[in-house]
């Protein structure tokens, strides 16, 4: 019959790609050169990983990886100068490129040299040399491996207004992350839906705007209606939480991007806090989702900024920006007023002036802003980076203004759409986004000249949560698009091949076994 003339012929096909590939190591995202070596290393358990002083937490990284994992404790051994007959060694040498790393697998030895976050990805690469279940002997396929990143921005984020996620859960998402050397986690805290980081000043940021399920109850908060049935819509992250997450990410390497939305997108805050609420002429609030343009908002926000930078490391925050209902403005006293002291001649203007302010305290505590790309509009502030989402026409514009971007275009970057024909698969946003567009993703523009392209500074898939209520539909979700990100980021351009990626992603599904990650299984020909 026809069904069974199709099942041969994919049966044939995937077989001539397995052949084509088959000697090829799974290792994704592909690496810069990768050489294979005849023979094997066998892992045993007098094993001593071997590290100097710089590396000792890396050393413990990888002891625990195959404790959990292959059940094998082997010793971590630090030493001045790692001696040569030590059989895992991780060594630190000087290069020009973060994340540039070294691997040399041999009969007998394996050793990684690299600057900081290299030997971390070298030990990456080895975990992908491990086979993906716990049999005895280990053995990794000999092979030499010089590697580096393409870009230095390699992100994914995860909403967890719309649907709450727990520490563990983030920390699992983190963990799986940093396996595929991506290393921007931008965690969206705030939203419409709740508000989800503790903050000492407002306690009732927490205490009211991220109970959002017991005041619906009580017919005090909007019914949202966006959210689909069964997860979490309470919860939140005291700052100790926080920081055990920013600890947890540090260890792998990965820097956490916060977001705190202004000035849309702020619905949960202006429940707790109603001062914050754009209002009309009549006092009345025409709209619950925008904040007032007053000094109230900027002290407000300022207040909250400050406890979020003593919280997170990383140099950038993010300030969200999309979708504000700016017109609403138009109504607003506060913004009439203010228009009319600023000279500001748009609603645009006003969006301009707000995220301006924002930046220029952000920078005063030597932090840079990041936002989505209605930033723009109005004027770009100073030195701000944008995030270009509604297609790539922002980023292409910020980048010929000479301004940093992130490359995390619709549809491409987006995981809540549906990832093969919409009627199979769980309800999301968007029309379908297969991984294989993900895959042909390229975040340099080809509109943008050699010296305009150096403000790329990678790309980064998304997930909003509305339609994501639990984790195990979170990982769905985005895995194994993810792993194209990995690619698309890390990988030189000239290295990617869908085919042979495709017959890699299949061999990922062992250790998402091993991790108990619920990665949906890919439409590749042959897939078992
Ligand atoms: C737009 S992408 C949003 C999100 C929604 C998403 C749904 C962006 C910057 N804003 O708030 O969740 O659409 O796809």
């Amino acid at each position: 019959s026809n069904i069974s003339i199709k099942y041969l012929t994919a049966i044939f096909i995937s077989t001539c790609i397995c052949l084509q590939v088959k000697a090829q190591l799974h290792i994704i995202p592909q690496p810069l050169r990768l050489t294979e070596q005849k023979g094997n290393f066998v892992l045993s358990r007098k094993a001593v990983i071997g590290v100097d002083k710089e590396n000792e937490a890396v050393g413990k990284y990888l002891q625990t990886y195959l404790a959990t994992y292959y059940k094998l404790n082997l010793k971590v051994k630090v030493y001045p100068k790692v001696p040569a007959a030590i059989a895992i060694q991780l060594v630190t040498t000087v290069t020009n490129k973060e994340g540039a790393y070294n691997l040399e697998v041999k009969p007998g030895i394996v050793k990684i040299s690299g600057n900081g976050a290299g030997v971390f990805y070298g030990v990456q690469s080895l975990i992908q040399l491990l086979p993906g279940r716990a049999v005895a002997p280990l053995k990794l396929a000999a092979c030499s491996i010089a590697d580096a990143p393409r870009f230095q921005w390699r992100g994914l984020s995860l909403d967890v207004s719309r649907h709450f996620f727990t520490v563990d859960e983030v920390k699992k998402y983190i963990d799986v992350m940093a396996h595929y050397k991506l290393n921007v986690f931008h965690w969206h805290l705030t939203d419409d839906e709740g508000w989800r980081i503790q903050i000492n000043k407002y306690p009732k940021l927490t205490e009211v705007g991220a109970r959002i399920t017991y005041y619906e109850k009580q017919g005090k908060f909007r019914k949202l209606d966006n959210l689909i049935d069964g997860g979490g819509k309470d919860g939140f992250y005291t700052q100790a939480e926080i920081k055990e997450v920013v600890k947890y990410a540090q260890d792998r390497f990965v820097t956490i991007l916060p977001e705190i939305e202004m000035p849309g997108h702020s619905e949960a805050a202006i429940f707790a806090y109603p001062e914050l609420g754009c209002q009309d002429s009549t006092g009345a609030k025409h709209r619950v989702r925008m904040l007032d343009p007053g000094e109230y908002t900027f002290t407000f926000m300022e207040n909250v900024l400050t406890e979020v930078m003593a919280l997170f490391p990383n140099q950038y925050i993010h300030i969200g920006g999309d979708e504000a209902e700016m017109v609403d403005w138009l109504k607003s006293p506060t913004a009439v007023a203010l228009m009319k002291k600023e000279g500001l001649k748009s609603e645009k203007e006003v969006q301009s002036y707000f995220i301006k302010r924002i930046e220029k305290f952000l920078l005063s505590k030597n932090k840079r802003l990041i936002g989505w790309d209605e930033i723009l509009q109005g004027g770009l502030a100073e030195s701000a980076t944008v995030m270009s989402w509604q297609g790539e026409a922002g980023g292409i514009a910020a980048a010929k203004m000479h301004h940093h971007v992130v490359m995390t275009p619709l549809p491409y970057m987006y995981f809540d759409a549906p990832q093969a024909a919409e009627d199979l698969e769980p309800v999301g946003w968007n029309p379908t986004v297969t991984w294989q567009m993900v895959y042909n993703y390229e975040p340099m523009s080809k509109e943008l000249n050699t010296e305009e392209a150096k403000y790329i500074l990678g790309a980064q898939g998304n997930i909003w949560a509305e339609k994501v209520p639990t984790a195990a539909h979170l990982q769905y979700m985005v895995y194994p698009r993810a792993l194209a990100v990995a690619e698309l980021t890390w990988s030189a351009a000239e290295n990617k091949d869908i085919d042979r990626f495709a017959y890699k992603m299949k061999q990922q599904y062992g250790y998402f076994k091993l991790w108990n990650w619920n990665a949906r299984l890919p439409d590749i020909v042959g897939m078992d």
